[in-house]
């Protein structure tokens, strides 16, 4: 079977809508930044990554000029000039040609060192239009201007009577509800997450390590075709289970602990985002069962709840008033959950929840006065009348899991 993917027509179908979105006006879109490549991989913004599918571009500026008379301009990719000498270390690149066009889907594809000139495509644009667009989701004052604002002051200063509109709800409207593609890809990368959480629950025993419980997790994400976890996996036992980014993961696996495993896999772009909570014996002791099923009880109910028109606060109060009754309120510490998608907090648009958003359910309850922590987490997509469990297999009622555990 042909792996999940996104093809070339659904990225034009998107700066489609996003160009009918944005009317007149010229919107600009950056790529990011280039990193150290042999450090680190490089990953465009995900606005750029959403609208282009390209994903090996730094320096790269997706210009949308909805209203331009000559309709092949309408959108333009600014690619950073070849160098054939950085290209023999950091990886070759092809000319603009038609294979070039082919494998983008961009009809016109310039190449400048776009944040230093910007091309006449830009001004000419501008000049016309008068009206340029934020599409970059806003920076707090305490971070680096986004790189549109820093351009579309550049340009504001050169050309009299600009408007800057705040687009910033239109990708991220336009993200939020995922394409049948979409679903398929993160559902993809929930199934490979299922394969970890199963060599997890069958292979774990005391006299491990927590590292051991990642190494399960990702050895079998990049069995099963991810390149490797979407984010950085939390394996915490005992008190760690209590810790809610605990990342050293190099702990002992202690008879009695419970272990609270937040991980997915990357596939395609996107990403799972699940936890469960497994005891390292194998079996809940009485307490660490109690606890237990109240979250379990307050995430069935949650999911349950989930459908278009409501909104993630609705939900948050599904979760807290189960955990409230139970008594164990000062102890969800968190909020129920989060969009997900390109990112694992994904962009949150404004507004109740539509058809086709992917949402995390994520209730827990957290005690280190007894080294106690449990979360359960799903994934699930909103539905015409309800939500859909990509995630419902992995197991996660407690006589499941122990099952599970006992071979
Ligand atoms: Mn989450």
């Amino acid at each position: 079977m042909p792996e999940p993917a996104i093809p070339l027509s659904e990225f034009a179908d998107r700066r489609k809508k996003l160009r009918a979105a944005l009317k007149k006006s010229v919107g600009v879109v950056f790529s990011g930044e280039p990193n150290d490549p042999l450090h680190d991989d490089f990953r465009p913004h995900p606005h750029f990554e959403y609208l282009t599918g390209i994903t090996d571009e730094s320096g790269a500026i997706l210009i949308l000029d909805p209203a331009n008379p000559v309709v092949s301009l309408r959108e333009i990719l600014i690619l950073r000039p070849l160098n054939p000498e950085l290209e023999k270390w950091d990886g070759l690149r092809l000319e603009v040609s038609k294979a070039l066009r082919d494998q983008t889907g961009f009809h016109v594809i310039l190449r400048s060192d776009g944040y230093n000139r910007y091309p006449r495509a830009i001004n000419d644009a501008v000049k016309r239009t008068k009206s340029v667009s934020c599409l970059h989701p806003l920076a707090f004052h305490t971070q680096p201007v986004t790189p549109d604002l820093a351009l579309f002051k550049l340009l504001a200063e050169r050309i009299p009577g600009l408007v800057i509109e705040d687009c910033t709800e239109e990708v991220a409207k336009l993200r939020a509800v995922k394409s049948k593609n979409e679903v398929a890809i993160i559902q993809r990368a929930v199934d490979i997450s299922a394969k970890g959480y199963d060599a997890v629950m069958r292979n774990i025993k005391p006299g491990m390590t927590e590292f051991d419980g990642e190494e399960l997790l990702h050895h079998a994400y990049q069995t099963h075709g991810s390149r490797g976890p979407a984010y950085g996996t939390i394996v915490g036992a005992g008190i760690n289970s209590t810790v809610l980014h605990y990342r050293a993961n190099n702990q002992p696996l202690v008879d009695g602990d419970l272990i609270c495993i937040d991980s997915g896999a990357a596939f395609g772009g996107y990403g799972a985002d699940i936890t469960r909570t497994i005891p390292v014996t194998g079996k809940f002791t009485k307490r660490q069962r109690e606890i237990y099923e109240i979250v379990l009880k307050a995430e069935m109910a949650t999911i349950k709840a989930v459908r278009p028109g409501v909104r993630i606060t609705d939900l948050d109060k599904v979760a807290r008033s189960i955990i409230n009754k139970a008594g164990y309120g000062d102890y969800f510490i968190h909020g129920i959950g989060h969009h997900l998608g390109l990112e694992t907090h994904d962009v949150t648009p404004d507004g109740p929840l539509k058809v086709g958003n992917v949402i995390t359910i994520e209730p827990g309850i957290y005690i280190p006065q007894e080294k106690l922590g449990v979360r359960i987490e799903d994934d699930v997509v909103v539905t015409k009348d309800g939500c859909r469990n990509l995630s419902a297999k992995i197991p996660k009622k407690a006589t499941d899991i122990e099952r599970i555990m006992a071979g």
